[in-house]
């Protein structure tokens, strides 16, 4: 199954942390990154009063499920001494599955498509660097998501 990952960080060195998880991730058993996007930078979304993040997103092809490839992301925000503290704030690492395939799943654990993706350009652009033509289960094909965007900030590195 082809699916992507969403990667973010804003401590500790932010871009070595992107590469040490990419790592982790392909280290996985069952799972291949197949590629990876650039790094973006861009200002914390949603609380203004934390250090910019740097963002990209990873194509892994994988045999794990949606809820075995959460856990290990899980584990490798774990490795990475991620430590939660409240919702949405600075963090060394953060891995969202964005998208697995074209299966949809809503459980307590889980919500993919990620839920906040038509939101965030982090997200958006650099998984339309990858894959231009992708047609995300129940929102539709990329370019048009990135139609609705409002203004947003992103530098690609
Ligand atoms: N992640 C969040 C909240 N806000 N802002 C940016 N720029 N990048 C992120 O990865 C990010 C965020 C919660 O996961
Ligand atoms: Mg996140
Ligand atoms: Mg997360």
């Amino acid at each position: 199954m082809l699916a992507y990952i969403g990667l973010g960080s804003n401590l500790n060195n932010p871009k070595q942390q992107i590469k040490t998880a990419v790592m982790a991730l392909h280290a996985t058993k069952d799972v291949e990154v197949v590629n990876l996007s650039s790094l973006y930078q861009s200002p914390p979304v949603d609380d203004s009063k934390q250090p910019d993040y740097i963002n990209a997103i990873a194509q892994v092809n994988t045999h794990l499920t949606p809820l075995e490839l959460l856990y290990a992301c899980q584990a490798i925000e774990t490795q990475q001494h991620r430590v939660r503290e409240k919702k949405w704030g600075a963090r060394t690492i953060d891995l969202d599955i964005i998208t697995y395939g074209v299966q949809v799943v809503a459980s307590k654990q889980l919500v993919i498509p990620h839920p906040e993706m038509m939101n965030r350009a982090f997200v958006l652009i650099p998984l339309a660097e990858l894959e231009p033509d992708l047609k995300v289960p129940v929102l539709g094909p990329i370019e048009d998501i990135i139609q609705e965007l409002g203004a947003y900030q992103l530098t690609k590195l």
